[in-house]
Formats: C-alpha cells, structure tokens, sequence
C-alpha cells in the first residue's frame, strides 16, 4: 500500500469525511482513492437507498479558499482535511492564523492537513526547495502540530497525531514525495469534447440610494430561522447591530473567504437545511472570486451570496474598488458558471424584497449583486470573541 492509500484509509477510519484537494504530482493516489470511495458509496447507495453518501470531494482552485471552506465545512459538523502541495502553504498563512491557531482572536477550528512536501533530498525542480526548507516554520508559526511520514511504516505516527486533532488542535502530515517512485499521473485522453460556456451579459447603468444598513435591514426582516454567514468589517457589525440571533455567524477576519465558508456550511449539512445567506463585500469578491467557480459545480440548493457592492473598500476608508464603475460582479459569478437564471442585479428595496422572498422558496445556489451606496453608519464592533461566535452558532444548529 502506498503512503497516500495508507493516509486516505486511516482517515476514513478516523470518520474524516469532507476533503478539499489541489493536485501535486505526487498526492493524485489520494485523489484518485477518494474519487473511488465516492463512487462506489454512491453506486452503493444506488442500489440499497439507505445507504447514506455523506462524503464530500471539493477540488479546490487556491489553497488559502480551502482553510475557509473547511471551517465552514466543521461549524456544519463535518470532520475535515485539505490535501495540497507545500508551494500553497504560503498563500495559506492569514486564514491559517484566523480560522486554526490557538492565537487569542482566533476561531480555533480544526483541521487535517496532508502537504506533499516537496523540496526535499532528491527534489529535481530548484525551485520546490525554499518552500521545502521553510515548510516546518510556517507551521511553527500557526500553530500546527505535524510529524513526516516517510513510509507505509508510519503508520503509528498518524494515530498519534489523530490523537492532536481529537484534542481540537489542527494538525499537519508532510508525506515525503516517493521520489524513486516518480510522479504518479492519470491515463490521458487524447481527444477530449471541450464545452465552454461563453458569456454575454447586460450592463448596469443604475442609481444606487440604498444604504447597506437598510439592505441588511430588508433583508433581516424576511428572514427567520436561516442561517447568515458575514463578511468582516462594517458589514457583519451592522448585521449584529440590526438583529443579533444565534444563528449568525460572525466573520471578523479572513477577507474574501466568507462566500467559501458557507458553502462548507451548505455542502456539510446538505440540502434539507434552512437556507444559508451569505453576505459579501465587493472587495472581498474581487480578492478571492477564482473560488466562485466551487460554487455552480458543488451546487449547494440552498445558498443565497449576497454580494452588498457600495464600489468601495466600505470598512477600510470608503477607498473605491474596481467594482464601482469597472468590473460588473454579476457577469464575474455568470464568467464562473452561475446560470444567468440565478444571478440577480438588485437596486431598488423592493426588488431587494421580493428577490429575496423568492430564494428563500426556490432553489439556488443564487448570487445577488446588491448595489448600494457607500454610506458609513458608525455602529459599535462586535462584543463577542472569535470562540464565542463559534460555539453559539454551532449550538444553535
Ligand atoms: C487579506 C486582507 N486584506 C486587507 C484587509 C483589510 N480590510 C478589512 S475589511 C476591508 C474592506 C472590504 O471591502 P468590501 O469587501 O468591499 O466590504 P465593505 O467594507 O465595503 O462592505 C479591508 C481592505 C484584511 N482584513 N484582510
Ligand atoms: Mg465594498
């Protein structure tokens, strides 16, 4: 058994059931098992319906997006892993140190890591090596316990670092490349039917009057039991001060990764939930929206993103983004595969109204690109700790 099966195995014993993977040329065994376990537990459910599928498979398209959709994956109750090549821990550090460390202010989530650690004795590529050299270090940094596996023989290694991650404390696997071995790739299709979809899609040209306080505030008060995921800054600060509810939760870090939460949270607690709203800023859309291409693909039913657009850096000094008369961030979510049948462009309160009553009955995943204006409301930060917003929500699941 190679070192990725022996990994893949244990931690299906564990009762690991939500990955999120970006390829290495030497971790694709990890995939290629894990896409195998799902087929045959859906084909098993096929054929004996009781058979629940509750393991979910998230190809990732940015390593830090998969630290967020984890999270969310954990506050809905899945137990998680991120498999991914060292070159990636880099761009992971910030949501690392806001969403896993043991850092005061932090949300102190768990997580499983596997990193191919490239780099290493017998790395060919050059290039591999500064990030071989200071992989240990960043996850000093962080918080993560981790041990190196070299060998199917490590087996006790893994079982006793389990033993850290059942403490609540995130942990890390550096599984030394199988450099004799060499790189392991699937069989390629030498002729392959690609289907794009193109793109044509209308341009605004619209007044914005509401303010994100009154959009929130609509908003509020047509929702009752579902869930809200908030970005950081004034926009989950306003949400806490229009209607605090246990059911809200809180992101007050991690920029750009509120969007990849909820569909962690969506995607662990299937569709049969409440809906889940999610709401987003325009630079915070900007700065992660590759990842908006999980969430046609994954198709969690029952989320709604709320982008609220001011064209501004609203939390940080009214500072204009690309979004305020450049980018159309409707036509950014339909370039990365929503129907246009679910995106909506909404300026006037009661298109707000109206919108939003009917996601709350038909099924999404919907993205509503909210144009508002930048209109700064002071209102108070949120009391709560990191932890705090954590457990209430959870326990209010
Ligand atoms: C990675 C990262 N970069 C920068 C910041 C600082 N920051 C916090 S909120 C914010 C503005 C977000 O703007 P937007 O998403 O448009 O939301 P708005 O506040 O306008 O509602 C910035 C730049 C940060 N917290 N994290
Ligand atoms: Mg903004």
């Amino acid at each position: 058994m190679g070192i990725y099966n022996l990994l893949f195995t244990t931690l299906i014993k564990a009762g690991i059931n939500f990955y999120s993977t970006l390829p290495c040329s030497y971790n694709v065994e990890f995939i290629q098992k894990l896409e195998e376990t799902i087929n045959q537990s859906n084909y098993l459910r096929n054929i004996k319906k009781e058979l629940p599928s509750n393991i979910h498979h998230v190809p990732l398209v940015r390593e830090e997006s998969g630290v967020a959709l984890s999270a969310g994956a954990y506050i809905g109750g899945a137990k998680t892993a991120m498999l991914f090549q060292n070159q990636g821990l880099g761009n992971m550090i910030t949501q690392l140190l806001a969403l896993n460390s043991q850092q005061e202010g932090s949300y102190k989530i768990p997580n499983i890591y596997i990193i191919s650690h490239r780099g290493l004795e017998g790395e060919k590529i050059a290039a591999q090596k500064p990030l071989g050299k200071k992989t240990g270090n960043i996850l000093d940094l962080t918080d993560i316990k981790y041990t190196f596996i070299q060998s199917p023989s490590d087996l006790d290694k893994i079982e006793e670092l389990l033993l850290e991650y059942d403490k609540g404390n995130s942990i890390a696997f550096l599984v030394a490349p199988e450099y004799e071995q060499g790189p392991l790739r699937l069989d390629a299709k030498l002729s392959i039917n690609r289907k794009l979809q193109g793109a044509t899609f209308p341009s605004i040209n619209k007044k914005a009057t509401m303010s994100r306080y009154k959009a929130i505030s609509i908003i509020m008060n047509l929702v009752e039991n579902e869930y809200i995921i908030s970005n950081i800054g004034h926009p989950s600060r306003e949400l806490h001060q229009i209607k605090d509810r246990g059911r809200n939760f809180y992101l007050t870090s991690s920029l750009g990764q509120s969007y990849m939460l909820a569909l962690g949270f969506a995607l662990s607690l299937g569709n049969n939930s409440e809906k889940i709203l999610c709401f987003e800023g325009d630079g915070a859309i900007l700065m992660n929206s590759a990842s908006l291409s999980l969430i046609p693909d994954q198709n969690p039913t029952n989320l709604i993103i709320i982008v609220l657009d001011n064209g501004v850096y609203g939390s940080t000094g009214n500072v204009p983004t690309y979004a305020l008369n450049k980018l159309n961030l409707g036509a950014i979510a339909h370039v990365y595969g929503f129907p246009e049948s679910k995106i909506r462009i909404i300026s006037e309160k009661k298109t707000l109204r109206d919108e939003v009553e009917f996601a709350l009955t038909h099924d999404g995943p919907f993205f509503f690109h909210v144009l508002i204006n930048d209109f700064y409301k002071p209102v108070p930060i949120i009391p709560f700790s990191a932890e705090e917003i954590k457990r209430r929500f959870m326990s209010n699941r």
